[in-house]
Formats: structure tokens, C-alpha cells, sequence
């Protein structure tokens, strides 16, 4: 499975490519759509998220609710576009009019401005460096985490691929916010992803989804930004995909390189993760027992994956966001036209992003299986896959 995506933050669209899936994948423009307003959920976003819709269309790789076994193609507009019409123009601009506009939120720069007071944390200073570019806004439109929502996009394909070769379910949840953390042992299981969503800093218990909430306001009023935790839980996973063979097959790193691919990302960890590092060995195993198909582990400490190959248990991965590197209260840096020290440029920011970090971070680890699973199970349609997954636990079973 490869996939790619293309696209700017204020540019007309952002598009994405999945090939390599299967024919008979159901999915639709609505099913799309769903999951983009999911990653739209979550207490803490910034003003773009309340007038930008996800404009999603599908324009190759799929006919009448089923993919064709062709590259998937989908586009997602972006509803900023026609007031950066100018200053994302692929054309030589023509400098008239628009290009002077002031954006909306901002501390009244023009849109058009250099943006040459790199904001400590981004990508802006080192993209400025690499590329011999003058200012900011060639990179910042392009590490944007709006590119996210083309992830989103391909990874709902993706998910509605694994239901249907290997009933295998996602969910995810907020685990940590700031200072609040999720009480120990909270774990959703597939029944609970609507409440989960529901929640507006989906956390599953009331009480720390309210700290929680109470703890972006009083950021949002110190004029500052908020990371956190959020976990991904897999359920339904055959054993033995990813291979101990190689270093790059196995599950697990492909999964931390993914979730590290997220931005703003800046740990993974699966099961109790570093916690084990801080027990002994005979703490830090998952027993096993008898049971289906054939054995079980007592417990999930390592988080569904063991010599880089799922064991059958619910897998289980965490990313640890940082907190927005936008943020309102200026932080000190130097301004690349002239070399001297200064405060970094402020667009609108959110306070957090935490909450749609999970969805993204869901799309991640769905890529990522559905690739193993063709990679272990082949198939040209659904179908054969689903008989090739069903052959090969059946063998199990049986031993
Ligand atoms: C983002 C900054 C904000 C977010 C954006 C990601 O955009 P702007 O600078 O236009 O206010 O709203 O997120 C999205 C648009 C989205 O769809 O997630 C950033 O710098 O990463």
C-alpha cells in the first residue's frame, strides 16, 4: 500500500493518493465526510475550525460506494482559499489588490508580508535554511497540520478496509491533557467510540474530561497552548503481522515512525511503554494461558505487539502531542532579513489540539495495519482477503 499527499494550507485543496487496496472496499463521499468532522471535534481549536467545512470529493478509485483495485484519489477543498487567492497563487501573482489584505485574527500584518521572524518550535527556521528560501510562509503552509485532514481522509478508507477483511475496530481517546490525566485502566472498547466522540476533549470520564476542558479555558485566558496524550487502541488484530525478521518490518516501528510522522508529535510509546523500563523483568511480561486462537496473555503490558508482530491482543499505542508552537504570547527569536534579535510572528493559533491529534493518529495506525494485513494476506478484492485472513486463523485454531 503507498500513499502520498499533496497540498498547502491556504492553497485550493489538499489532495491525497492511496494504491494498493483492494477492489471492494465500501466507502463514500459521506463516509469521508464523516471522519473529517471528526477530526473537527475537540474543545480548544482555533476560529478556523468553526467557519472552515472539509470539502470532500472523490475523484478516482471508486465507483458506486466500492473501490475499483485503482489508486484511490480524493481531494479536500479548503474553504480559506479564495482570500489567499493571490498569496498561494501557483501563477506568478500579479500583486494587485488581495495580495495587501490583512488577515483575519492577526495582529494586522498583511498577508502578503515576509514572514521572516521564525516561530521557535516550527518548522519555519530549519524550512527557511534547507530550501534558501527568505521567509516562512512557503514552509509553514506545508508543515500545517490542515494536512492532516488528507490523512483522515485516506485512513477512513483504510479502516473501512480492515472491518471488512478482519472485523479489526479502532478507537481512540484522550489520555492526558496539560497536568490532567485520565484515571488508570481507561480503556474504550469499540462500543464506546460514539461517547468517546461525544466528549468534548474525548475522554471517557466525566469528571477528568471536565478538568480537562476547565484547564484549556484558564490556557486560552494566559494567552498560551496546551499538548497532551492520546491512545489508540486496535481490536480485532490476527497475530503475526510486521515480521521480528527485519528491523523495518516490524509492526511496532512502522507504527512509531507513522505516529511520529504526526506533527507536533514527539513520543510513542505501546503498552505501559516506558513504565516498563522501570520494573523488573518478571514484572514486565504478559503471561500466557490457553485459549483463542490457541493462547492468550493474561495481560496487555505490551501492548498487543512482541518481536515486532501483533499478537492477537488489543493492540495498544500512545503519541504524546507538544503543545502548539503558535502561541499568542510572542516568544523571542531573530529575524532572518536582518539578523537581529526580535519576537516571533503571531498568526491565530489554537490553544489545543489534542483531541483531533487522536483522530489523525487513528488514520496513522490504520494505514499502517492495512498495509501488514495486504502485506501478510494479499488479495485483490475484499473478498480473497478476507478468506485468506479467515484460512489462516482457522489454521490456528486448529493447532
Ligand atoms: C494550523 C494552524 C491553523 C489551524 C490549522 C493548522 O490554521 P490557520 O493558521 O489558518 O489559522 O486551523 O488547522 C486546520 C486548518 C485544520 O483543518 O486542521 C497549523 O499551523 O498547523
Amino acid at each position: 500500500l503507498r500513499w502520498l499527499t499533496a497540498g498547502e494550507s491556504h492553497g485550493p485543496a489538499l489532495v491525497a493518493i492511496a494504491e494498493g487496496l483492494p477492489a471492494g472496499v465500501e466507502t463514500s463521499t459521506k463516509d469521508l465526510a464523516h471522519a473529517l468532522a471528526r477530526r473537527r471535534l475537540g474543545y480548544g481549536r482555533g476560529a478556523r475550525m468553526k467557519f472552515e467545512q472539509d470539502e470532500v470529493e472523490i475523484l478516482g478509485g471508486v465507483r458506486h460506494g466500492l473501490t475499483q483495485g485503482g489508486p484511490v484519489a480524493l481531494r479536500i477543498g479548503n474553504s480559506e482559499w479564495p482570500k489567499w487567492r493571490a498569496v498561494m497563487s501557483a501563477d506568478p501573482a500579479d500583486g494587485e489588490g488581495e495580495l495587501d489584505a490583512i488577515e483575519p485574527g492577526s495582529t494586522g500584518q498583511a498577508r502578503s508580508a515576509p514572514l521572516t521572524r521564525p516561530r521557535p518550535g516550527h518548522a519555519d527556521l530549519a524550512g527557511i535554511q534547507k530550501y534558501g528560501f527568505e521567509e516562512a510562509r512557503p514552509v509553514l503552509e506545508r508543515a500545517s497540520a490542515r494536512e492532516t485532514a488528507a490523512r483522515v481522509a485516506l485512513g477512513e478508507v483504510a479502516r473501512a478496509f480492515l472491518r471488512q477483511v478482519a472485523d479489526v475496530e479502532l478507537v481512540s481517546h484522550v489520555v492526558e491533557l496539560g497536568p490532567v490525566r485520565a484515571p488508570a485502566g481507561l480503556v474504550p472498547a469499540p462500543a464506546d467510540a460514539e461517547r468517546v466522540d461525544a466528549d468534548p476533549v474525548r475522554c471517557l470520564d466525566p469528571e477528568t474530561s471536565a478538568a480537562m476542558v476547565a484547564e484549556i479555558d484558564a490556557c486560552h485566558k494566559d494567552g498560551d497552548t496546551l499538548g497532551g496524550i492520546v491512545e489508540v487502541l486496535a481490536y480485532g488484530l490476527p497475530p503475526g503481522l510486521g515480521s521480528h525478521v527485519h528491523w523495518d518490518r516490524r509492526l511496532d516501528a512502522r507504527l512509531a515512525a507513522a505516529l511520529m510522522g504526526i506533527q507536533a508529535i514527539k513520543g510513542v510509546e505501546f503498552g505501559e511503554g516506558f513504565e516498563l523500563a522501570r520494573v523488573r523483568g518478571s514484572q514486565a511480561q504478559d503471561e500466557m494461558e490457553p485459549g483463542r486462537p490457541g493462547v492468550h496473555r493474561r495481560t496487555g503490558k505490551s501492548g498487543g505487539t512482541e518481536g515486532g508482530m501483533s499478537t492477537g491482543e488489543v493492540l495498544r499505542v500512545r503519541a504524546a502531542m507538544k503543545p502548539i508552537s503558535t502561541i499568542p504570547r510572542a516568544l523571542a527569536t531573530v529575524d532572518v532579513a536582518t539578523g537581529e534579535a526580535t519576537t516571533a510572528h503571531h498568526q491565530r493559533s489554537d490553544v489545543c489540539a489534542v483531541p483531533a491529534a487522536g483522530i489523525v493518529a487513528e488514520a496513522m495506525v490504520a494505514m499502517v495495519i492495512a498495509d501488514a494485513v495486504l502485506e501478510k494476506f494479499g488479495g485483490d478484492s475484499v473478498r480473497e482477503t478476507r478468506r485468506n485472513v479467515q484460512a489462516y486463523l482457522a489454521e490456528l485454531a486448529e493447532r
